[in-house]
């Protein structure tokens, strides 16, 4: 793979050390040699859409992603999925690991204006969880549930429509804390900030409750391709 060795430093953290949220990285990001940029600014995606959504820089690798280093605890961990299902149920790490399992390799695109291309993950479809929990009739959206109170949340139809799925593995390895490990959620095609790490529920909810950054001036749709940055757009 082709590289740039100039390297840009962004700062994008909500607050200083203790921060619980936030909306960037504090890490240092391998940028795209010219060549290689003007040809995926040119790339089409199948649905016909360009790749690089407007006022995105594509990156190829972040080189430092901040946050405490050490494998995540899996022994400790558990999903609670619950809310308005007819079969509430909590699973740990080796029971995720039981549901089917996918790979995907996507962009994902945050709302600071970056977007990394090709990441590679691997988890469990949204659909395989929500199937054993059976939404009920009046089910309507679903909230990621994080650690330290973080929440985001998307309409059930975006679970339909595309592979949302909760992610265990990163780029082959075993997703790293300070990305979210053991298991973050990975929502393609929307602003990053959907995408969950440290999860630790889902809850359905008929009525929508917008998540921490939501709440905070942050878009509730998010879509990257119609620039849906902040609220009210
Ligand atoms: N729990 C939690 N999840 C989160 C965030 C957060 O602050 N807390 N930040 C979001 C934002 S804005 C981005 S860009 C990505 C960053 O993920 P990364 O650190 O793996 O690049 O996580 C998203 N999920
Ligand atoms: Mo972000």
């Amino acid at each position: 793979m082709e590289r740039n060795a100039k390297l840009t430093r962004r700062h994008f953290l909500a607050a200083a050390a203790g921060t619980v949220a936030a909306i960037g990285l504090p890490g240092v990001f391998a940028t795209l040699s010219d060549a290689r940029r003007l040809a995926v600014a040119e790339e089409r995606r199948p649905d016909g859409k360009p790749r690089i959504p407007p006022g995105q820089v594509a990156v190829e690798r972040i080189e430092d992603m901040g946050g405490r280093p050490g494998s995540p605890d899996v022994d400790a961990w558990r999903l609670k999925v619950h809310g308005e299902v007819e079969k509430p149920f909590s699973v740990t790490f080796a029971e995720l690991l039981a549901f089917t399992q996918a790979d995907v390799t996507c962009d994902v695109h945050c709302v600071t204006g970056w977007t990394l291309l090709d990441s590679r993950w691997g988890g469990v479809p949204l659909t395989a969880l929500l199937a054993r929990a059976e939404p009920a009739a009046k089910a309507g959206f679903l909230v990621f549930e994080a650690a330290h109170g973080y929440t985001t949340s998307i309409p059930l139809s975006d679970v339909r429509d595309r592979t949302v799925f909760l992610a265990h593995t990163f780029n082959g390895r075993p997703l790293p804390r300070p990305n979210g490990g053991p298991v973050r959620a990975v929502v393609p095609d929307r602003y990053f900030y959907k995408s969950a790490k440290w999860l630790e529920g889902l809850k359905v909810v008929s009525k929508d409750e917008p998540g921490y950054w939501e709440t905070r001036g942050y878009s509730n749709s998010a879509d990257p391709w119609k620039e849906e940055r902040y609220s009210g757009r």
